[in-house]
């Protein structure tokens, strides 16, 4: 074990050479233990926000932020009953039903995004999981989406490995498919799926060679617990998420959550900033939740390392930040927009 509380414990993929019982230890080791998460939370919070810009700045440029912008392909009627969504069927949130979209529609809206400046463009369906006799048009959505010079990202529910691997051949760039929290908490907001089943689905993107947008939903009514709980699940993925989402709860009436109130916005950003530091090379997405948030934490969340944000005025099923509002705030925070990789 590391000595030091705030550093991960050596990972297994380190160059050291151990003897083997020492590597089988290490191999057992979680490379983020959640003592060392949860240490990570309770610094005070100066000392969090300037760990998390520095490692920002080990591996990014601290000035341009990605902007991906996303479709709702197949809106509503979802068997699953997460507590939070708009489209479960289990829930009276108002929500018309609609079925897949024409891939040309598709197209259209990713030719729209790619104007206003995404690089990257995400298709999200109401799904448990696609249905086989969709997998044409969902491989044709990314091969024309691609084609248009955008990166690709699909949202579709548990895949199963030949799925993820047509898509994967068709071109497909980033699989979104979130824990939403840890595995304790879980329980208390989606019983139609259990965590394993999000692990295995992970596991078949992966496998396939696509790679992973993978995060959460903060304001649930969990804990600082539970919140470093989710970064230590996702952080010890091995290799962690290329992407990682952090939405805010946007409380939908009708649904189990509509009445939960806001989050802490200090809360808030502590958690970009640990999910910065456990995962420096990772995107981290300022996602759902920015149109409550206010310029002042969305700063915040900034300077704690997050370099993404869904750009656009429409979520799936909900209103997002809208863009003059986006071009304004980053045009005061003297952030550009564009193409954004880990350093080297
Ligand atoms: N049905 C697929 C699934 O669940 O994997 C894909 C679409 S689902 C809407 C994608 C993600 O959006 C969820 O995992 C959740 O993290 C996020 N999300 C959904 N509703 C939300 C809400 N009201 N507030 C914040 N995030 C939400
Ligand atoms: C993710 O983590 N957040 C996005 C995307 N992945 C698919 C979805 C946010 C949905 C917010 C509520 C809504 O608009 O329905
Ligand atoms: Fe269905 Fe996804 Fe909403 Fe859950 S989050 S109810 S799986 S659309």
């Amino acid at each position: 074990m590391s000595t030091n509380p705030f550093s991960p414990v050596v990972p297994a993929r380190s160059s050291a050479k151990p003897n083997s019982a020492a590597r089988e230890a290490l191999a057992a080791a979680a490379a983020w233990p959640l003592v060392a998460v949860e240490a990570l939370f309770e610094l005070p919070f100066n000392d969090l926000l300037h760990r998390a810009q520095q490692t920002h700045r080990e591996h990014f440029d601290p000035n341009t932020i990605q902007l991906s912008t996303l479709l709702s392909i197949k809106t509503g009627g979802c068997s699953e009953d997460c507590a939070y969504c708009s489209q479960s069927s289990h829930y009276e949130a108002g929500l018309k039903a609609g079925k897949l979209l024409e891939v040309d529609e598709v197209v259209q809206a990713a030719r729209a995004a790619k104007r206003a400046g995404a690089e990257r463009f995400c298709m999200g369906a109401a799904w448990r999981g696609p249905h086989d006799r969709y997998m044409p048009a969902l491989t044709q959505m990314v091969r024309e989406v691609k084609a248009l010079g955008l990166e690709t990202c699909m949202t579709l529910g548990m895949l199963e490995p030949a799925q993820a691997q047509e898509l994967h051949n068709a071109g497909l760039d980033y699989y979104n498919h979130n824990l939403d929290t840890d595995p304790e908490f879980y329980g208390k907001i989606i019983t139609t799926r259990i965590y394993q089943d999000r692990l295995d689905t992970l596991r078949h993107v992966r496998d396939a060679g696509i790679k992973i947008c993978c995060g959460g939903i903060l304001g649930m009514g969990e804990t600082r617990r539970h919140r470093a709980g989710l970064i230590a699940q996702l952080a010890n993925l091995d290799p962690y998420p290329e992407s990682v989402p952090i939405n805010q709860l946007v409380p939908i009436e009708g649904t189990p959550l509509g009445d939960m109130p806001p989050l802490d916005p200090i809360e808030f950003v502590r958690t970009i900033a640990v999910a910065r530091i456990t995962m420096p090379r990772a995107m981290i997405r300022l996602s759902a939740g920015r149109q409550q948030m206010g310029d002042a934490a969305q700063a915040l969340a900034f300077l704690a390392g997050a370099n993404s944000i869904f750009y656009g005025d429409r979520l799936l099923t909900t209103d997002n930040a809208q863009t003059d509002e986006d071009n304004d705030l980053l045009c005061r925070l003297g952030m550009r927009t564009g193409s954004v990789a880990p350093k080297s």
